[in-house]
């Protein structure tokens, strides 16, 4: 059965792997790291780190974050998600079509899609995407070619009118991830402000305070 994912994402942090912005750290560390502070989304995200090393990795997360009982997505890589038995993959919008990709996937792993604008968001409605990215809310270095931020007014029109869970993303930062919260916002991903602390479960858990202020405002 696939997982209730408008509960599990409810107030919670959606961790991301980048190698590229870890400080030299291992996402086996990172990941460990996030795992220990309390996340119980991980997606692989890699793009420029060998095939091969890829799929180690992705079978090494795997186990770990079945220990934890987290959720497991790999970004992309179908053929991964397969073999590795994660619970979801996520794709762009350039990406094989999630038609294809339904198709190719066990019936209880779900798909993720980025969507930028609230077009995307309609259309992943109707394809029966299981949740979908919200973003870039604020200009982001880490995804390259990206298109212009959207903005917290993307937030506020997902969480009104796509009943779909979703993760906002994109330049979220600890001192700006209360307005993405204000805005409608009950997932958030936050990746170099992780990948490039010093301290990855201090971070956390700073970052987590924000969501412990926004239930007692409810
Ligand atoms: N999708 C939209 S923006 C983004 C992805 C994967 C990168 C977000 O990275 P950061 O460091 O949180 O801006
Ligand atoms: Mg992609």
């Amino acid at each position: 059965m696939k997982p209730n994912l408008k509960d599990i994402f409810s107030g919670q942090i959606y961790g991301i792997t980048c190698f590229e912005t870890s400080c030299g750290r291992g996402n086996k560390y990172v990941v460990q790291e996030m795992l220990k502070a309390g996340i119980r989304i991980i997606q692989y995200r890699e793009k420029f780190r060998a095939k091969r090393i890829r799929y180690e990795e992705c079978c090494w997360l795997r186990k770990i974050t079945r220990e934890y009982n987290a959720l497991f997505i790999i970004n992309d890589d179908v053929d991964f998600a397969i073999l590795c038995e994660a619970d979801g993959v996520h794709i762009g919008q350039d990406d094989l079509s999630l038609k294809k990709v339904r198709k190719l996937i066990k019936p209880d792993q779900f798909i993720g899609l980025s969507t930028h604008n609230p077009k995307q968001a309609k259309e992943a409605l109707r394809i029966g995407a299981d949740y979908i990215g919200v973003g870039p809310i604020y200009p982001t270095q880490t995804k390259k070619n990206t298109i212009q931020a959207e903005g917290l007014d993307y937030i506020r029109y997902v969480s009104q009118n796509i009943d779909l869970p979703f993760v906002a993303i994109g330049g979220i930062k600890e001192h700006n991830i209360a307005e993405a919260l204000e805005a409608g916002a009950r997932c958030v991903s936050l990746v170099t402000e992780i990948t490039e602390a010093r301290n990855i479960q201090q971070k956390i858990k700073n970052i987590q305070i924000n969501f412990v202020n926004q239930r007692c405002e409810i």
